[in-house]
């Protein structure tokens, strides 16, 4: 039986977190989409560790990690985190595996990322520029290339070849790009590649029909999903619940559990819509105590108060059956915490998130404030230790979303985590 955390903002709410403390009793953990555009932070003992395209469970030393068919593969960057956890003298030997229906994100992809942003100007994406739409696309075209495919040497130099030669014609000479470099260098991984890439299918088959846990780590968030989420400014796949099933072939009939994990507040990175961001001293108060820095990129985050119907819509798309909620010792020093509850376009409510940018851009939000509680939350392990007011936000958020928040964060470190 699976249970699937899902990021229910615009991503690093903290899903790395809580993967690795559910891990320790899972057979298997598994990334369903995304690619090494995804940072994942776990901290163990002390000790930080950052994950892109591997999945969280690899600290935990009993569980399988499988890239799942929906990823998106970048193979040096596959091999550096590899390196990784030889360096941090993690053994990861027979407990990585990659399906051989992901697709395989190229330096050429990553080259054409940057491309298509240049060519947007002011309205660019702010991607990660891991090359994680052109991915999609190619595949999307049916020009794309999957991990079966490195396999066959002339099969794999034609394709590449060949998507080199359409993107040179749309690019010229804007496209700096050594195809034969490239090709060299999978010449080299196609043997160091080969132990890891497995066919997917009868592996979750025999895992779900053995009766064991399987837990699947959702990457960036729902409002970064190519179908729900505020489109153009959303990554290349499906973030949301759906993902999990056409990236890993799971059962919905074999779901224990959806978890949604919720910031206390609200950060994004990258342009797009972002209706509570606190562009002042709360912004930037938020940003410094919360560390907000991209884990891939480095880039500041956004940030803003929590937005209540960003948390209602990707539930009501997601079905989460219990709430992760992360960060809340970040909101310790604040005197009152406002909350977004509503949104108003032209003098009426608006019943959810709507897609229309336009309407996003002019519509007005409302808050509610809350006390704050002024006291240190840091490292606390039971809900019965939280200040009253701390309490209070906490079963606001409860009661306004209709889910149990089961869990919650009070610190960067795995066992800074209060389950009720
Ligand atoms: P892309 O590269 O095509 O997926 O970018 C499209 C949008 O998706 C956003 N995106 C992310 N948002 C939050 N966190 C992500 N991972 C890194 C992290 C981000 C970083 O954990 O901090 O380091 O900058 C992530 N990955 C993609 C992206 O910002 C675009 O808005
Ligand atoms: P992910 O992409 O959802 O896995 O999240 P990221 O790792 O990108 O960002 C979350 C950041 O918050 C990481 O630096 C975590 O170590 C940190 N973090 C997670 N939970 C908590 C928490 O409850 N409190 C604090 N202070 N930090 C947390
Ligand atoms: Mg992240």
């Amino acid at each position: 039986m699976a249970t699937i955390i899902l990021g229910a903002q615009w991503g690093d709410e903290g899903k790395g977190k809580i993967v690795d403390v559910l891990s320790d009793d899972v057979k298997l953990c598994c990334r369903a989409q995304g690619g090494h555009n995804a940072g994942h932070t776990i901290v163990k003992d002390g000790k930080t560790f950052d994950v892109h395209i591997l999945p969280s469970g690899v600290l935990s030393p009993g569980c399988v990690n499988l890239i799942g068919t929906g990823c998106v593969v970048y193979v040096p960057g596959f091999f550096k985190e590899i390196e990784n956890l030889e360096k941090h003298g993690i053994s990861w030997q027979d407990r990585i595996l990659i399906s051989d229906r992901c697709h395989v994100d190229l330096d050429l992809h990553t080259k054409v990322d940057g491309l298509e942003e240049v060519e947007l100007g002011k309205a660019n994406i702010g991607t990660t520029g891991k090359g994680i739409g052109p991915t999609y696309s190619t595949k999307a075209t049916r020009s794309g290339i999957h991990m079966a495919e490195i396999f066959n040497k002339r099969l794999f130099d034609e394709k590449l070849l060949n998507l080199e030669r359409g993107y040179k014609k749309r690019y010229g000479d804007l496209l700096q790009y050594d195809a034969a470099e490239e090709i060299a260098r999978f010449d080299v991984y196609r043997d160091r590649l080969k132990p890891f890439v497995v066919d997917q299918v009868p592996l979750i088959e025999s895992i779900v029909k053995g009766n064991m846990r399987i837990l699947v780590e959702g990457s960036q968030a729902l409002m970064l999903d190519i179908d729900a989420g505020t489109y153009p400014y959303v990554t290349s796949s499906n973030t949301g619940l759906g993902g999990v099933f056409t990236g890993l072939h799971l059962s919905p009939r074999s779901i224990r559990e959806t978890i949604g994990v919720v910031k206390a507040y609200t950060t994004r990175v990258g342009s797009g819509p972002f209706p509570s961001e606190q562009l002042n001293e709360v912004g930037e108060k938020l940003q410094k105590i919360g560390r907000e820095f991209g884990v891939t990129t480095g880039r500041t985050r956004r940030c803003g108060w929590l937005d209540l119907v960003v948390v209602k819509f990707s539930n009501a798309i997601n079905w989460y059956d219990a709430i992760n909620l992360t960060k809340l010792d970040v909101l310790d020093t604040f005197d009152e915490i406002k909350v977004a509850t509503a949104y108003t376009y032209k003098g009426q409510a608006l019943p959810s998130f709507p897609a229309d940018l336009a309407v996003l851009e002019t519509m007005e939000v409302e808050y509610v404030t809350l006390p704050g509680w002024k006291q240190s939350t840091v490292g606390l392990k039971s809900y019965d230790e939280l200040p009253a007011n701390a309490r209070k936000y906490v079963e606001f958020i409860e009661k306004f979303v209709g889910v149990r928040i089961k869990y919650i964060g009070t610190g960067p470190g795995r066992e800074s985590m209060i389950v009720r």
